[in-house]
């Protein structure tokens, strides 16, 4: 099938595919072939016509003059970010034969590298894995965002379920519990402030006074990775004062007693102290979510970056059961909403490809441990060829300086696809220049909502770039890859990705298709866990050794007084960014103005620091200078690292993730971005 040809003037549905829990449908006006503006779909009940600011201004990164336009090769040493321009067919051609030489001794040796540039079914992993499936490249175990909350889900929940994001706004009380909304969701924040004007109360759990904190009416500025504590201590008053809702518990639970018993050991008194709050929080925050009626939690992923993250989500995941909370539409809990969608895997990605072939499985979480190791028999081969898309790992990854070393390897081969010059494309052997969401087709579900959306392109590719689907078509030939799969075209992609779940016409037709799903959930139990029940025990868990009840692990690195590293590091977003995306967008960085770290009033004192000053932030694994900002946003003995600068627009080519670690949580191999012990120290005042 040959792509229908795109109209010179027109309005244009597509969708957001940015790492986003909203995914909003997009409508792009286009005059003589030129993107003018995007704005939010109207038709689009999630979106309601309202974008972010920074989507707002995705024709600013569309046509961006620092956009890349034609394929680069390197030309000077790796990282100087010194390339030439060369052709596509010698680019395609030189990287084929790099590839085959490398796998025809361990095709392993080869390792894909991708995450959420584009969340898109399409543009992310279709032409790609059945690349490196018939490659039998070694495998990525995409950990670096969601897998640990992911996991205490699915042993709780059994899957990635919830309520719909529409009904928190007839909640009565909305527990935010470690998420800025305004800034990562905020279509969410809008339901909850309807909820708010409807007299609902809105609490917030956040070891920061985030944009979203400061406009609740209530904020429990816990230690970062108390999230279990805090939870068990609430059960345990649900059950002092009978709060429970004993006929649900009987009916859809497993494991009440054991749990109850493990509760009744988090006492207020306990729980203050390892949370670093007033018991009198717990008690008003247990009180009103035992006595409220549609009562719902909008839980997020920023409290499961800690080492006991999975089992964090795990108990929090336990309170709506505890007090029947799901039988009502506007009660419940919302992480991911993502197990709706039955993307068609296997016709997509082919593992079929693969053979009998099992190549190894390298955690994204760990790459800088990754791209430093050498041969061995338990590791298997050095890996000698990366080839990213849809990810910046030397600005996102922990602990960055060795992200740096593996990358500065001579003898690594490195392609990135990107829309610019990133932190990592400095350090590729070929930077190949991709398509935005204006210029490709794709398809995808959303963790936030329960539609289908179509993007159709709106413009023709800008300068010579391909969608990533296309130059894994161009790399598949050069290989001598025969299979018909490997020329099925975008459109068909996207035909291919929705499978019989969704009627692709009515898609084509509207932009978006709504998924037929319950209003309220676990209303009558049905848990799609193996007992049927909200799990509270998990025989799975158990059947791996684990404790199989949640439980507070504490972080891994919990400062204390006298230690060399005495401050706890956050490093959440910034409202104008996404992940490393949009840092380079002018007037969004005029925003953010620089790289900066917030520290509380008294720990300033303490180091002679002030708003404006420079300072480094520091531990053992490296250093990070960027200005302070003394401010009551963060908690004395946490700083908070606002995310994630490009490293190149750094004061001293750093960011924050040149301090994190690459330990992984209890369950799902995830990074522990939020656990992290460092020193801040005054370098230069203002
Ligand atoms: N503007 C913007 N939007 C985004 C992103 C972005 O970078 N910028 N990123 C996108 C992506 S990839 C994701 S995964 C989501 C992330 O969005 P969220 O799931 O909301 O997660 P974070 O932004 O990591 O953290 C949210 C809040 O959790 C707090 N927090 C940190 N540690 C703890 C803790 O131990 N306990 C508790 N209770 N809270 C804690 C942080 O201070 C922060 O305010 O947002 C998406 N949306
Ligand atoms: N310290 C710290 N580190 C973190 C986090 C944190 O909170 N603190 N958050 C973590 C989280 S939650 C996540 S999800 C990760 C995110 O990490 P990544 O998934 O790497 O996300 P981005 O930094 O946004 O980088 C995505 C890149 O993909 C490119 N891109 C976008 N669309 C396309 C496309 O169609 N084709 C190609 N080839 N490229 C495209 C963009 O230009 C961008 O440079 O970061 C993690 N890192
Ligand atoms: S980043 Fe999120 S809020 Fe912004 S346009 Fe995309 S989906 Fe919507
Ligand atoms: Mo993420």
């Amino acid at each position: 099938m040959t792509h229908p040809v795109l109209e010179k003037n027109a309005v244009v549905r597509g969708l957001c595919p940015h790492d986003c829990p909203d995914t909003c449908a997009l409508l792009t006006t286009v005059e003589n072939g030129r993107a003018l503006k995007v704005q939010g779909n109207p038709a689009h009940k999630h979106t309601d016509g309202v974008l972010c600011t920074k989507v707002s201004r995705y024709t600013e990164r569309t046509y961006s003059a620092k956009r890349l336009l034609q394929p680069l090769k390197r030309s000077g040493p790796k990282g100087s970010g010194q390339f030439v321009p060369v052709s596509w067919e010698e680019a395609i051609q030189d990287i084929a034969s790099k590839l085959k030489a490398i796998a025809s001794e361990n095709p392993e040796s080869v390792l894909p590298y991708s995450y959420g540039g584009t969340m898109g079914w399409v543009q992310s992993e279709s032409m790609a894995s059945r690349f490196f499936h018939k490659l039998g490249a070694s495998l990525l175990d995409r950990t670096i965002c969601a897998s640990a909350g992911g996991e205490g889900l699915v042993y709780t929940l059994g899957g990635k379920f919830g309520m719909q994001t529409e009904f928190f706004s007839e909640s009565k009380l909305i527990v935010i519990w470690g998420s800025n909304s305004i800034t990562s969701n905020i279509h969410f924040w809008r339901r909850a402030q309807e909820a708010k004007r409807n007299g609902a109360k809105i609490i917030c759990i956040d070891p920061r006074m985030s944009e979203t904190a400061e406009k609740c009416h209530v904020h429990l500025a816990i230690q970062p990775g108390t999230d279990a504590a805090l939870a068990l201590a609430v059960m345990r008053e649900l059950v002092v004062n009978d709060w429970l809702d004993h006929d649900y518990i009987e009916k859809y639970t497993l494991g009440w007693s054991a749990l109850r018993e493990r509760a009744m050991t988090w006492t207020l008194q306990r729980a203050a102290e390892v949370c670093g709050i007033d018991e009198a929080l717990i008690r008003e925050l247990a009180k009103d979510w035992g006595t409220t009626q549609k009562a719902a939690i909008r839980l997020n992923y920023g409290m499961q970056r800690v080492k006991g993250g999975a089992n964090a989500v795990r108990a929090v995941a336990c309170l709506p059961a505890l007090t029947g909370a799901w039988r009502d539409r506007a009660g419940g809990l919302l992480l991911s909403s993502s197990s709706n969608f039955k993307v068609n895997k296997v016709d997509l990605h082919r593992p079929d490809l693969l053979g009998s072939r099992r190549p190894r499985t390298l955690n994204m979480s760990t790459l800088g441990n990754d791209l430093n190791q050498i041969a061995s028999a338990e590791w298997g081969p050095q890996v000698k060829a990366l080839l990213v898309y849809n990810s910046n790992p030397v600005a996102i990854a922990p602990q960055s300086g060795k992200v740096v070393q593996g990358f500065a390897r001579e003898d690594l081969f490195t392609v990135v696809m990107e829309h610019f010059q990133t932190d990592t494309a400095d350090y590729a052997d070929y930077v190949l220049p991709a398509t935005t969401q204006l210029e490709h087709w794709d398809v995808q579900g959303s963790y936030g909502h329960t539609d289908v959306l179509l993007n159709k392109p709106a413009i023709e590719p800008v300068g010579q770039a391909k969608s990533n689907s296309e130059i894994f078509r161009l790399l598949a030939k050069e290989m001598g890859y025969t299979e018909p799969c490997f020329l099925e075209d975008d459109v068909s992609l996207c035909r291919t990705a929705v499978g019989s779940e969704v009627d692709f016409d009515a898609l084509l037709a509207k932009g978006f298709v709504s998924l037929k799903v319950p209003e309220a959930p676990f209303a009558n139990g049905e848990f799609p866990t193996p007992s049927g029940r909200c799990e509270f025990v998990s025989d799975r868990l158990a059947a791996q050794g684990l404790d199989p009840l949640p439980n507070h692990i504490p972080n891994y690195e919990v400062p204390a007084a006298g230690d060399l590293y005495p401050l706890a590091m956050i490093s959440p977003p910034a409202r104008n960014f996404l992940n490393s995306s949009f840092v380079n967008v002018e007037s969004l960085r005029a925003i953010e103005k620089e790289p900066l770290v917030e520290i509380s009033a008294v720990d300033a004192l303490a180091r002679g620091i002030a708003t404006g000053d420079t300072v480094k932030v520091f531990n053992d694994r490296g250093e990070y200078h960027c200005k302070a900002d003394v401010s009551s946003r963060a908690r004395p003995g946490v700083v908070n690292g606002l995310g994630i600068w490009w490293r190149k627009m750094g004061l001293n080519g750093t960011n924050v993730n040149e301090v994190t670690s690459q330990l992984l949580t209890d369950l799902g191999r995830a990074p522990v971005f939020y656990d992290c012990q460092v020193e801040v120290a005054l370098l230069k005042k203002a």
